[in-house]
């Protein structure tokens, strides 16, 4: 056990390490802190595990990856206790699930809820970490681990009156616990991505009117769900092994891996017999199991967005309302692509309607409903699905002040420096699962978050057994690797592309210019870089 008697007041409670967060990524590192015998404390904002799942109650919210590719792997047992009910599980069923795992793990008891972790300081004499509360108190660690999620601070749309709405009104992340009533109701959604795309085609078959406000339409491509059979489940289980070890090998640690041929390699016939067969496959096959050139050369993007736009004028009936369902400033691929089901067909029903905000921008939100500067819209429920503060937006809503007196927020005002998207350099002591230069962001997240999670661990363990109190990233090493991180991302045509993946989100003050959040080279180059900086006992890093 490490020794945390130097805190500065006898009343705090003190830690081996404390983790903030206990979704994916926070439920897995306290078990596997706990293995090592540290003393582990994890404070968590909701009122239950589970994260992501614990939060995103809207209706729809469900998988875009295969169930069984994204529940945890490292425990035979627990594959083998839980079957999952269909290809692409629901929210309820996902959140039931993270509930069991902490159970069947007894998790809970080092699991704090209702405690929302506000401000963190690095004491540079004492090598510790003072992590506050929203009730004030404070706890102390030698060690303090992030697991805030990279989709947690959600935004609402910067639109005057919001506030004045005298209906009901959500944002998709703060959904309520209590059943939303929709029958009879005239409902406005704003925002089409991922969220949006599934809370519209949810609810519009149950409400007398619903209005769609479009500022961006998406890509968005089916998702085949189905239940899993008892055939297929024994086949599943039996592929286990085998499935996780193939999943180790793809960019995105999806069951889908590029197509190595490039997309003029072959006639037009062939072409587009192959891109019929992956609009009718599940999942993410169409994006990550594509042609290799498909998202950093812009003609064969522009190829495929044509097929692509070509099945939404075959599914929306209305011509007009067709054009406007279909990006015209983006390819396909470069930003999320929302999965679907029936969402076209939502818009050809008599009582939707799409109202796109660029034509007919929204003024403001006022007691009765929306008003767009050509009409006056009246609603009993509005959604915000407008989407989140990407990746660094959840540092920022924690106080994080490191050795020097410096900030977070200060150190990435120009964007976040990282090494490996783990450890930034003037913040020691500290590790940052899912953080920004990560590989996580673009992975099926719980296979990053487990590789994640395992390294961190690692680091711990060595620091344990050689009575370590202080490590930290060199300058040297973050830029070496923030470089890297920029240069991978170069040719990639999603950098170029406004998005929540580039970091743009114009609800919130700054976040007008377009930043490299994610590590590019795919799951494996990133695992294998990792592994390296271990093997050369943290090279890199200084431990001490
Ligand atoms: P996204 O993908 O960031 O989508 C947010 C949507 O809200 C998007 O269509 C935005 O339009 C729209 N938006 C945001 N602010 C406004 C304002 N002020 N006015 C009009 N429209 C607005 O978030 P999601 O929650 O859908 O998905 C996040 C991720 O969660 C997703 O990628 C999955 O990985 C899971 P814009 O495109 O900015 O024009």
């Amino acid at each position: 056990m490490l020794d945390t008697t130097t805190a500065e007041s006898a009343d705090p409670e003190q830690y081996d390490v404390i983790i903030i967060g206990a979704g994916i990524a926070g439920i897995y590192q306290l078990y596997r802190l706990r293995q090592l015998g540290m003393k582990v404390r994890v404070f968590e904002t909701g009122s239950g595990v589970g994260g992501t799942w614990y939060w995103n109650r809207y209706p729809g919210a469900r998988f875009d990856s295969e169930s069984y590719t994204y529940a945890y792997s490292f425990s035979e047992e627990l594959l083998d206790d839980w079957n999952w009910s269909e290809h692409f599980a629901a929210q309820p069923e996902t959140l039931r699930y993270l509930n069991h795992v902490a159970d069947r793990f007894d998790l809970r008891r080092d699991i704090r809820c209702n405690s929302r972790v506000v401000a963190a300081r690095f004491d540079e004499a004492a090598r510790h970490w003072t992590v506050t509360l929203d009730s004030g108190e404070q706890a102390v660690t030698r060690f303090l681990v992030t697991a805030i999620g990279p989709l947690s601070a959600e935004t609402l749309p910067r639109i005057a009156g919001v506030q004045d709405f005298q209906g009901q009104s959500f944002h998709t992340y703060r959904w309520p616990h209590e059943p939303v009533e929709f029958s009879g109701k005239r409902v406005a959604v704003i925002g089409t991505g991922a969220t949006g795309v599934q809370v519209i085609q949810t609810i519009a078959p149950e409400v007398a009117a619903l209005t769609v406000f479009q500022r961006t339409p998406n890509w968005c491509t089916p998702l085949h769900n189905a239940p899993i059979t008892p055939e297929e489940q024994a086949r599943i289980k039996a592929d286990y092994p085998a499935m996780f070890a193939r999943l180790r090998t793809t960019p995105g640690c999806y069951i889908h891996n590029t197509d190595p041929r490039g997309t003029f390699e072959m006639s037009a016939e062939e072409r587009e017999a192959f891109w019929e067969k992956l609009y009718a496959e599940p999942g993410f096959s169409i994006w990550m199991a594509n042609f290799r050139d498909m998202l950093t050369d812009p003609k064969a993007n522009a190829l495929f967005s044509d097929f692509v736009a070509r099945k939404i004028r075959q599914r929306v009936r209305d011509p007009a309302v067709a054009e406007k369902l279909i990006p015209n400033c983006h390819g396909f691929g470069t930003r999320r692509v929302p999965q679907e089901t029936r969402y076209y067909e939502a818009f050809n029903l008599p009582h939707v309607r799409l109202v796109d905000t660029r034509e007919t921008p929204i003024e403001r939100v006022t007691a009765r409903g929306i008003r767009t500067s050509d009409a006056e819209h009246e609603f009993d429920i509005i959604i915000y699905a407008t989407g989140f503060d990407a990746v660094v937006g959840a540092f920022e809503r924690i106080e994080f002040t490191g050795s020097d007196g410096r900030t977070l927020k200060q150190k990435w005002a120009d964007g976040p420096k990282t090494f490996l998207g783990l450890q930034s350099a003037g913040f020691p002591n500290m590790l940052t699962i899912v953080g920004p230069h990560n590989a996580s962001t673009r992975c099926n997240i719980p296979r990053c978050i487990e590789q994640n999670v395992d390294w961190v661990t690692e680091l711990l363990r060595t620091a344990q057994q050689r009575g370590i109190t202080r490590f930290e990233a060199t300058e040297a090493a973050e830029a070496e690797w923030s470089h890297h991180v920029e240069e991978l991302a170069d040719g990639m045509l999603y950098s170029k592309v406004d998005s929540w993946l580039t970091g743009i989100n114009t609800n919130v003050e700054g976040r007008d210019v377009r930043r490299i959040l994610q590590y590019q080279g795919g799951a494996p180059a990133y695992r294998a870089h990792c592994d390296a900086v271990a093997a050369m006992n943290y090279a890199g890093m200084v431990l001490s």
